[in-house]
């Protein structure tokens, strides 16, 4: 807490920097720095006037080093921005450094040390929020990003989207230069807006544009609990340039900070709780499904206890570690055919849960049918149906549901088990336990099928995507590992054949499925995984490294651990499925143009050597590796350099899937 360096501004020592600076840039620069110190701490420096075309002059303003900086008369109203950051618990700030937030960089580095939070140099905007988003998912604390208006905030926009489909807060802030009799004219005006936060507004929680301090404190400080309340979520505040940049006023005497305290989350109605405990209590064949159920480590408990109550079978949709791999009541989707009761926890997309798509009927119109019995009573306990917004259609087709709790499922659970308990009738304890035998034999049954399909095509060349798997795990078994991203598709066989357990043995996908997500979204969760002493490991596909490669070197530049093994297959192999799929339909050949899938879907001719691309960057790095036999002894090499602190990335070719 920085409160009474806010209240009583600029300690001495800033002035003694300050004093020392004038020292070094000598006479040039402004007339009386001494007196300017001293006494001027309301009047804003000089603006230059702004009715210049923007020309080669005006383009060089920006890029170039200015002649003369006048000095500041005051305490920077930035300072007082970085007291506020300060005062909440953001470890890191990866961002793509940008003129429009140029004040509170200098802020941030200068006089907040360069710590809580910390700077970390990203190549993009994209990458930057990316790495926020994994981040949070491995630490569970929010980070802060600053981009530049219009430009860096359009480059950040997928992510952000991502990070909001994927219910995980992001504090995103983007520099803005509001007055337009002011600002420097060319291109700083062509990177301001009126409202930046126009980009983001649909896939945010919130935003805001604060025209004093004091609302800027109020609104970080607003912003963050918005995005940390559950349902998580982006937040976005656009800071104006002269804001950043002017002295405080009034010398910040009335300037304070708000105080941060955590919002609970919302939790289900006591008589909805009471009527899905009564369904799911009674039911012959309760199905529990779960997408975001768990939000901490406490939720996987949580989920377990309540299905060993019912003895219920669990699947687990993904999108976090919701429930142990290694639970015999862990089934796969098909589960929930038999179902008379369904509650779904938290969960992306209910209607795909209980109906089925397929895309090409007749007349290019997909065909929908459904997976469950007509009676089948559903259970919804779902926190996203507080977060619904019009544009973009994340909350996916419209499902009906019998019991509906616009509630957190973390949250909720307590009270549900011990509603569950008071339900079960005694009579029906003995067919509840006949039921987890049942599963018993179904897990094991279905764990040696797997193994039998893992199996197939194990010695083939270019490598399987279940052999390159399995030689990663046996590699990583004895480290406390995580899995922080697969990006690509391979099948499955992580979830399918790790023994997931903890809560960051597996944490989940980009919720908006924009490609691009699994480089720096690994970053980041390899990040906190350092900080937390845990090894990361990511599956890492060729489309989605080729977005945005610069985060590697972001990730070499801070010393961050990753053991990247990649999914090289040569291609987007899902739009190679896509266009074939059509191709087929239209009774045509597809065109290959001499590459493996349909023109515009491969990465191949000239092929690219992705250890050379990591290597070039700071990693360790090996490959291409096409022998099966040399993936494991490549692997290992590769743990052993990232547990000396490097990044270290395999290059491997796969099969497509
Ligand atoms: C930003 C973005 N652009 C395009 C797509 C469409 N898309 C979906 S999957 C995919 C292929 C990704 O390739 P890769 O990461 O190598 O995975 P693979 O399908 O080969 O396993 C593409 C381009 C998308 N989802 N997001
Ligand atoms: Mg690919």
């Amino acid at each position: 807490m920085r409160k009474d360096s806010a209240r009583h501004p600029r300690p001495e020592v800033n002035r003694r920097k300050f004093l020392a600076g004038v020292a070094v840039a000598g006479a040039a620069t402004a007339a009386n720095p001494v007196a300017n110190a001293a006494t001027s701490t309301d009047a804003a420096p000089a603006r230059r006037p702004s009715a210049l075309p923007p020309n080669m002059h005006v383009a060089a303003a920006e890029t170039q080093t200015p002649k003369e900086l006048p000095r500041i008369g005051g305490v920077a109203g930035s300072d007082f921005m970085v007291d506020v950051i300060k005062t909440l618990d953001i470890k890191y700030c990866p961002s793509n450094c940008a003129s429009s937030f140029r004040a509170i960089h200098e802020s941030l580095i200068n006089y907040g040390g360069n710590k809580m939070p910390e700077y970390l140099t990203c190549t993009h905007e994209e990458s930057a929020i990316g790495m926020a988003h994994g981040y949070f998912k491995a630490a569970g604390k929010p980070l802060m990003s600053l981009c530049h208006g219009t430009v860096g905030l359009q480059h950040a926009t997928m992510a952000v989207y991502n990070a909001w489909c994927d219910r995980v807060p992001v504090i995103v802030i983007g520099g803005n230069d509001l007055d337009a009799a002011h600002r420097p004219p060319g291109v700083p005006t062509f990177h301001s807006a009126q409202d930046i936060n126009s980009i983001v507004r649909d896939y945010t929680k919130w935003d805001d544009t604060p025209v004093g301090l004091q609302h800027f404190a109020q609104s970080f400080v607003r912003a963050y609990k918005i995005a940390t309340t559950p349902p998580y979520g982006p937040v976005a505040i656009s800071l104006d340039a002269g804001l950043q940049q002017e002295p405080m006023k009034n010398n910040g005497e009335k300037l304070y900070i708000p105080k941060f305290v955590a919002a609970s989350p919302p939790q289900g109605d006591t008589g909805a709780v009471k009527e899905a405990a009564r369904l799911l209590a009674n039911a012959q064949n309760p199905v529990i499904v779960v997408d975001r159920a768990a939000r901490t480590e406490n939720g996987i408990r949580l989920v377990v206890q309540l299905a060993e109550l019912l003895q219920a079978p669990v699947i687990d949709n993904g999108a976090r570690m919701n429930f142990p791999k290694t639970h015999y009541l862990s089934r796969p989707p098909t589960a929930v055919n038999n179902a008379d009761v369904v509650l779904g926890l938290e969960l992306s997309d209910f209607w795909a849960v209980v109906n089925s798509y397929i895309d090409n009927g007749e007349h290019g119109i997909g065909i929908n049918s459904t997976r469950i019995k007509p009676d089948t009573k559903l259970i919804s306990i779902n926190s996203s149906e507080l977060l619904t917004k019009s544009n973009y259609q994340d909350f996916q087709r419209f499902q009906s549901v019998d019991v509906s709790m616009p509630a957190d499922a973390e949250a909720t659970l307590p009270a549900l088990i011990e509603a569950v308990k008071s339900a079960i009738p005694n009579d029906r304890k003995a067919a509840i336990e006949k039921r987890g035998e049942a599963a018993r034999k179904a897990f094991g049954e279905q764990k040696e099928r797997t193994r039998q399909a893992a199996a197939l095509a194990w010695d083939a060349s270019p490598i399987s995507t279940a052999r390159l798997c399995m030689e990663t795990f046996a590699q990583i078994k004895d480290l406390d590992w995580s899995l922080v991203s697969s990006s690509g598709n391979v099948s499955g066989w992580p979830s399918r054949l790790w023994p997931m357990e903890k809560h960051y043995h597996w944490l989940g996908a980009s919720g908006g499925y924009g490609v691009g997500y699994g480089a720096p979204a690994s970053v980041g969760a390899a990040l906190a995984n350092r900080d937390l002493g845990r090894f990361s490991v990511s599956i890492q596909s060729d489309g989605d490294l080729m977005y945005a490669p610069g985060v590697l070197w972001t990730a070499a530049k801070h010393k961050i651990p990753l053991l990247a093994v990649m999914h090289n297959n040569r291609g987007y192999h899902q739009e190679v499925m896509h266009v074939q799929r059509l191709s087929n339909f239209r009774n045509r050949v597809a065109s290959l143009g001499g590459d493996m899938g349909p023109i515009g879907t491969s990465i191949q001719n000239p092929d690219i050597e992705y250890h050379k691309l990591a290597e070039s960057m700071g990693w360790w790095a090996k490959g291409p590796i096409k022998d099966p036999a040399e993936l494991g002894p490549a692997i290992r090499q590769a743990v052993a350099a990232v547990k000396s602190g490097q990044p270290a990335l395999v290059n491997v070719w796969t099969q497509p899937r």
